[in-house]
This record gives structure tokens, C-alpha cells and sequence, in this order.
């Protein structure tokens, strides 16, 4: 049997899950679901990256011992596959005993092959973010990543020889243009390599400085760099989790890492080299996809935007969300997620498109043909090519993680569905007995098209998929292999259909009478709901910087920093000096509309009472993070 073996990056348990980690998660799981049904032995890998300083030190600001910390936090991850219907095969923790082994197995098989050297090191370290810089990297004394301050450290370390692999890289990255995707980001690593000298990647930490991962097996005094030990697990999995792990059955290499932008690096050039090392094969695929903000933000805590997906699950369902996900944006670009968007999708394509052809034509075949599927007198030969043509057109979208192009092509038959209906008008067949015939054939062909449009949709939306099959009276579980079995004309003629349920009713943002009768009401004393007061979002920002707008002794363009920078003009020029503002805490309205001042763009508005001679801009009592709302 085929082996199709899947992963996604293991997420660390430092933070709760949010809509970026269920985006990879879910990718992973279309693909597992596509690849059962089409009949592959898979193995599905999820998990969680627990050892390293993050981790450390998340478990000390709770007052708990770092496993504590991670057992609790580990469970929301696992709910949150539940609730999203993810069918993972095994979730790997890399606090799993095993997992340490196989880890230290590799370390030692590199350490005696010359691979692994210990050398003095000096270097920039960013703490938060675990990693050394060289003098050349850091800005202004700051990481150049996250733009922390670093520390000067020198110490006895060890280094895996990497740059003895750069050649040998690109080399084959340019024999596999798949290895790498999309192409934007193939480009980048290899614009990178080709350009820059690849250094020996430092691989330990000393105990002394960090004691939370998996000790060296050379040396004690050493613990495993968390991003060495994260990327074995890829490998380290297949000896113990996966199906048959136990009968030596060999999964690797992966067919695909599924991963966001930001470590991509760490796969393509890391993980790649290492593996070149251990003289294993490497994965077929690497998939960067993109990144998704919120509302036209980026999500950060500090601003308090975080999408939590339970509460996505929870007011639109598991379904809608995954397919929103996928449907949305190309995958690997970025996105926006936002209510209008999602709430857009499900009213345009799952309600209108998708829901109301499965009720309208299950409604109909009931009415005419006494509940049951009704014999159909005459193949519709452009309908049934049109639907078995679609498998191995998805198959070829997926296999370069085209999810939605592979939606599309699901799409292209409930839109020919829909035509065919207004075409055909199963209604005025009706009314007409000598065109029973025709009218047989008319609906057998939408049920039987629905029938495979649920198939195609399941890996997509498997709760749905199961239910629009249970309307049309199929009761057998959808099970593996299906897709190689799928023929026009499975849908037996005589199958009593159910009574019709809204697959996804309409969501109405707003009751409108409601709505219009409150604003008269409140227009009527002057008076404002807390909502509309929650309209206006102000927050906590300091001031980075500030200028004077050229040409105007009134306005100044300011820099603030509200979780994330803001360029905002104010009227305040005449009252403060450009310096004295900097590194003051102000209130700022972060939610209204861009607009130009003397050709100057400004996002926001900051808080201040008075006129422009005699004014005081609005400044906090005492010091809070900026981002916070002010409410
Ligand atoms: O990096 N948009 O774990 P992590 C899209 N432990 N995807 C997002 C996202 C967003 N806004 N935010 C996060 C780690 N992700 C390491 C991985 S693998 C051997 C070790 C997703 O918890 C995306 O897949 O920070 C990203 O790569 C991953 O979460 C980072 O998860």
C-alpha cells in the first residue's frame, strides 16, 4: 500500500492555541483525509515542542515545575483538535521518553561521525528568543528579530557542521523544485544560501544557564538546543508512534512538513542539513504557508486580538471555520480573518450555494417520488463526466497543497448543479405526467451529484459531509480507499431520502428592526450603549518618536508604539516640544480611518483636552503595557 505521512510544526506549550496554529493543523488533516480515502496507509503527526528557556520560564511565572506546566497546557491543544475534528494518528510530546532517546541516538551517531565539534563561542544572545546573533546580525545593540535587547556571552559550546552542507543543499533544492514550496519561498531560501556563508549551528546550552531539555549524551553539563531536538521528532516519531512502528514498517521520509512562514528556515536549512548528515533521506516537501491577521491586524496579546478558535467553533461551528480557512486565501499567502469574511463565505457559498441545492433537492425528489431517489431513465453524460473528472483533479491540487484551487473544482460541480436545476425546472416537469421520465432522470442526477460533492467535500468538512450523506439516505460510513471505488451511479434508485435540515442556516450579523429601533431610542435622550462606546477602541501606546510636520507650526507626526508602531499626526505643536513627548504614555484611538494631514498619513487619533494654544494631551496615572484598552 501507498504511504502518505504528514506533519505539522509541534507547537510550543508556552501559549494557548489560536486560529495560526489550528490553519497548519487543519491543512494537515485535509490532506490526511484526501489520502485515506484515496486508499494510502497514513500517518498523521501532530504534537507539542515542550523542552527550552520559553518553556522554562513560562512554567517559573506560574509557579510550576516545567512538565506541570506543560501536561496542562498540552490538554488544549489536544481539546482543540477534538472540537475541530482534526484525525491525527499520534501526538508526539518531546518530553516523551522515547522521543529523548531517539534524540540522544542521533546526537551520539553525529557526535562520533565528526559531525558534532565543541568549540568557543561568542555571541549576541536573545534571550526570549533562544538563539545567538553575530556581531553583523544585531541592530543597535537590539535582535534583530523581535528587537530585545541582547547580552554579550562567551562559552564553551557545541556546533553541528552545518556549512560543510551549503553546496550540497543547494544543489538539491535545485534538483527538487518541489522540495520547497511555494516557489516565492523556495527563492528566498535559496537567494540566502547563495548569498550568505552558512555557519556551524550551536546545538547545546549549558545546564548552568538552562536545565529544561534533553541532556547530551557525550557531555553532561549540556543540554539539547530546543530547535535540534524539536526537528527530530519528525523522524523520531516514525520509530515509535507510527502505525506498524513496532514491526519496523518505514515511514520515513515524510511526504510533507506543513509549516507557517516564520520557521521555515529552521526546516529548509537546519533540518535538511541534519538529516544530509545522518545520511537519511529528506522529506519530499516543504510547505511555508502564510500568515493571518485579524481585522486587517497583526494578532498579538498585547492588543488583545488573539482569535481564539474555540469561540470560532462555537459561533459558527467546526466546519464552516475550516472551510472559511481554505477557502479564503491561497495557501501560502497571507490572510485577513474577519467576521464579515467568514460570515460572507458561509452565507454566500455553505447557505446559499451548497445548503439550500441540497434542501431544494431533496424537498423536490420527496415531493414527486414519494421520499425515495427516484429511478433515473437516462445518464447525463456532461454531469457524470463533469463529477468523476473532479478526483484526480483535486488529487493533482493537493499534492502541491492547492486547497483552494481543489475547493474550486468541488465548486464548479454545485454550480453546474444549480444551472442544471433553474435549466431543467424539476417543477414544471412535474406538473406535465408524460415527462415523469425525464423528471426521474433530472433529480437521480442532482442527488447523485450531491452525492459525490459530499465525498469530495469530506476532507474539507467532514461533519458536514457525513450529514449531507445521511439526508440522501446513505447510511455506511465513509471509509478508506472510498475515492478508488467512486462510480455514477452508486446512489441506489429506492433509498428512502430524509426530511431536508439546513446544513448551514444564514447567519444575520445584525437583527436590522432591533438594531434601528435602539438607535431611535437612544437618539431620543442623547444617550450611547456600552456598545457603541465599545466602537471606539482606545489604547495604551508610548510615544517612539516625534517631528514636526514640514510646513505647519501646529501638527506633529508621531510615533507610537501600541503593541505594534503607529504613525499619527496631532494638532498638539504648538503646546509640546517634539522631545518632550517622546517616551510618554498616551491614549489613542486605534480604530478610526486613515487620513491624510498636510499629505501626511495618520492612523489613530491620541486623546487631549483644550484648544490648540492651551491644551493637555491625555497620559496615564501609572505605567501599563502598551495595547492595553482603555475602556
Ligand atoms: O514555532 N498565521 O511553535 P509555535 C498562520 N515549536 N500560522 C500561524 C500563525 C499565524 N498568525 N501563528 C502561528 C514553533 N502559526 C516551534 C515549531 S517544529 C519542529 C517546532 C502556526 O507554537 C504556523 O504553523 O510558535 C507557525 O509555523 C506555527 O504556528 C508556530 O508555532
Amino acid at each position: 500500500m501507498d504511504k502518505f505521512y504528514v506533519t505539522t510544526p509541534i507547537y510550543y506549550v508556552n501559549d494557548v492555541p489560536h486560529i495560526g496554529h489550528a490553519y497548519t493543523t487543519v491543512a494537515a488533516d485535509i490532506l490526511a483525509r484526501f489520502n485515506r480515502l484515496s486508499g494510502k496507509a497514513v500517518f498523521f503527526l501532530t504534537g507539542t515542542d515542550e523542552h527550552g528557556q520559553k518553556v522554562q520560564k513560562a512554567a517559573e511565572g506560574r509557579g510550576l515545575t516545567p512538565k506541570e506546566h506543560a501536561d496542562q497546557m498540552v490538554e488544549n491543544f489536544k481539546r482543540l483538535w477534538k472540537e475541530l475534528n482534526i484525525s491525527n494518528d499520534a501526538f508526539i510530546r518531546t518530553t516523551d521518553e522515547q522521543h529523548k532517546r531517539v534524540v540522544q541516538e542521533v546526537l551520539m551517531k553525529l557526535y562520533e561521525k565528526g559531525e558534532i565539534v565543541k568549540r568557543p563561542y561568542r555571541g549576541w544572545y536573545c534571550t526570549p528568543d533562544e538563539r545567538f546573533w553575530t556581531d553583523k546580525e544585531i541592530v543597535d545593540g537590539k535582535c534583530p528579530d523581535c528587537g530585545r535587547p541582547v547580552e554579550e556571552l562567551e562559552e564553551d559550546n557545541y556546533f553541528f557542521l552545518m556549512s560543510k552542507y551549503q553546496d550540497a543543499l543547494i544543489e538539491y533544492i535545485e534538483k527538487h523544485p518541489e522540495y520547497i514550496l511555494p516557489e516565492t519561498r523556495r527563492n528566498e531560501v535559496m537567494g540566502f544560501l547563495k548569498n550568505n556563508d552558512l555557519g556551524d549551528l550551536c546545538i547545546s546550552r549549558p545546564k548552568k544557564r538552562l536545565s529544561w531539555g534533553v541532556p547530551l549524551p557525550f557531555d553532561e553539563d549540556y543540554v539539547t538546543y530546543v530547535w535540534f531536538d524539536a526537528l527530530v521528532n519528525y523522524y523520531s516519531a516514525t520509530r515509535y508512534l507510527a502505525p506498524g512502528a513496532q514491526e519496523q514498517i518505514n515511514w520515513w521520509p515524510a511526504d510533507h512538513h506543513i509549516v507557517g512562514k516564520d520557521i521555515l528556515t529552521t526546516h529548509a536549512v537546519y533540518w535538511s542539513t541534519m538529516l544530509m548528515a545522518l545520511e537519511m533521506p529528506l522529506p519530499h516537501n516543504i510547505f511555508a504557508h502564510g500568515w493571518w491577521t485579524v481585522e486587517g491586524r497583526k494578532m498579538s496579546k498585547s492588543l488583545g486580538n488573539v482569535v481564539d478558535p474555540f469561540e470560532v467553533i462555537k459561533t459558527y461551528g467546526a466546519d464552516a471555520f475550516r472551510y472559511f480557512l481554505f477557502r479564503e486565501v491561497t495557501f501560502g499567502l497571507d490572510g485577513d480573518f474577519s467576521v464579515s469574511a467568514i460570515v460572507g463565505r458561509i452565507n454566500s457559498d455553505l447557505a446559499n450555494d451548497l445548503g439550500n441545492l441540497l434542501s431544494r433537492t431533496i424537498t423536490m425528489a420527496r415531493k414527486y417520488f414519494n421520499s425515495v431517489v427516484p429511478e433515473g431513465a437516462s445518464v447525463e453524460e456532461e454531469l457524470k463526466e463533469l463529477a468523476e473528472a473532479i478526483y484526480k483533479k483535486m488529487a493533482k491540487h493537493l499534492s502541491v497543497l492547492a486547497f483552494q484551487k481543489a475547493l474550486d473544482e468541488v465548486w464548479s460541480l454545485v454550480s453546474y448543479i444549480n444551472k442544471y436545476i433553474d435549466t431543467n425546472q424539476p417543477w414544471a416537469l412535474a406538473k406535465d405526467p408524460s415527462k415523469k421520465d425525464r423528471l426521474g432522470t433530472v433529480l437521480y442526477s442532482c442527488l447523485e451529484g450531491l452525492r459525490f460533492i459530499a465525498l469530495y467535500l469530506y476532507p474539507f468538512m467532514p461533519e458536514a459531509s457525513e450529514k449531507m450523506l445521511k439526508q440522501l439516505g446513505i447510511e455506511e460510513p465513509i471509509s478508506h480507499g472510498q475515492y478508488s471505488t467512486l462510480r455514477w451511479g452508486g446512489l441506489k434508485p429506492g433509498t428512502a431520502l430524509k426530511k431536508p435540515k439546513p446544513l448551514f442556516p444564514r447567519i444575520e450579523l445584525k437583527d436590522k428592526k432591533e438594531e434601528k429601533k435602539k438607535v431611535e431610542e437612544d437618539k431620543k435622550d442623547n444617550l450611547i450603549s456600552i456598545n457603541d462606546f465599545a466602537k471606539v477602541e482606545l489604547r495604551v501606546g508610548r510615544v517612539i518618536h516625534a517631528e514636526r510636520v514640514e510646513g505647519s507650526n501646529k501638527l506633529l507626526k508621531i510615533k507610537v508604539d501600541i503593541g505594534e508602531e503607529r504613525q499619527i499626526v496631532a494638532g498638539i505643536g504648538k503646546v509640546y516640544s517634539p522631545e518632550e513627548l517622546v517616551g510618554k504614555q498616551i491614549v489613542v484611538v486605534t480604530n478610526l480611518k486613515p487620513a491624510k494631514l498636510m499629505g501626511v498619513e495618520s492612523q489613530g487619533m491620541l486623546l487631549a483636552a483644550g484648544d490648540e494654544n492651551n491644551l493637555s494631551i491625555v497620559t496615564l496615572e501609572k505605567e501599563i503595557p502598551v495595547g492595553t484598552r482603555v475602556k
